[in-house]
């Protein structure tokens, strides 16, 4: 059977270089059924089983550009084996935003740190094995223009699509928040699979009502929106964007060392 990688990440993080280099001429243009915008296919180099998809680039998986719907609406529905998200290593703290959502599909992650030739040539260090063990997924060092890391990276994309267990999930949101996920997951028919609730969950919580159109029974959680609204005192969405927010800093704090000389000749 075919594998199916979808490749996501921020705009400018590389994807495109990435995808021509994993797959060469093998690839197929178009659009995404009944939008324009761009919907390329191809197939791995040297594996003729194994398909990438390249997903829109975007920021998050909220429901506020065409992008980001077309996006999220394949990667619910599709379900590829595998995500490879690749992250600009030169602009990670920014790039961490999607990947926390994108580990929150219940779908296999494997994360690509692109731009390793400029990180290193500015004297920064991203402790990769740290920041596997923070994300609860693997990391692979690579150079999408100089064409380094990238074989690894498809290697273990497609070994984790084989494996069909999705990672563990190593973090969790502020224990008030947590029981408010917890509360609407458990308000969610047997439509949502089980490996998708948490996905829903969040963004019924965060009041998208595009997400909506992709389920059969939507319940009523309005009670436990005001519950966390009421004792954070802000409202649903910035809570969650916060969380993440407060995630992302910790991660950065501890895999993360930026060059002294570099941060002083810039500022
Ligand atoms: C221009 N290393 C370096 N140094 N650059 C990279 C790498 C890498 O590993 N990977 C990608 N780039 P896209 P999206 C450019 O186009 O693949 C560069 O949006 C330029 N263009 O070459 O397009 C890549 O698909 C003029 O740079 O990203 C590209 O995700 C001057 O990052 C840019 C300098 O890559 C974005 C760069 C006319």
């Amino acid at each position: 059977m075919a594998v199916k990688i979808a490749l996501a990440g921020n705009p400018n993080s590389g994807k495109t270089t990435l995808f021509n280099a994993l797959t060469g001429s093998n690839q197929f243009v178009g659009n995404w059924p009944g939008v324009t915008v761009e919907k390329k296919e191809g197939k791995l180099k040297g594996h003729k089983d194994v398909v990438i998809m390249d997903l829109p680039g975007i920021y998050s998986l909220s429901p506020y550009t065409l992008e980001e719907v077309v996006a999220r609406n394949y990667l619910i529905n599709e379900r590829p084996d595998v995500i490879l998200n690749i992250v600009d290593g030169t602009n990670i703290e920014r790039n961490l935003y999607l990947s926390t959502q994108l580990m929150e599909l219940g779908i296999p992650v494997i994360m690509a740190v692109n731009m390793m030739d400029v990180v290193e040539k500015n004297g920064d260090k991203i402790h990769i094995n740290k920041l596997s063990e923070k994300l609860g997924c693997e990391v692979v060092e690579i150079s999408a223009l100089k064409g380094t890391g990238i074989s690894k990276a498809a290697e273990k994309a497609v070994a984790l699509a084989q494996k069909k267990t999705a990672n563990a999930r190593v973090h969790e949101f502020d224990a008030v928040v947590e029981k408010a996920v917890e509360d609407v997951e458990n308000r969610l028919d047997s439509g949502v699979p089980q490996e998708q609730k948490r996905f829903f969950a969040i963004k019924l919580l965060e009041k998208d009502d595009k997400i909506q159109e992709q389920m059969k029974v939507v319940p009523d959680v309005s009670d436990i929106i005001k519950q966390l609204e009421d004792s954070l005192d802000d409202d649903t969405e910035s809570i969650i964007t916060n969380e993440r927010y407060v995630y992302i800093s910790s991660i950065i704090g501890d895999c993360c060392t930026k060059n002294k000389k570099s941060e002083l000749s810039v500022s």
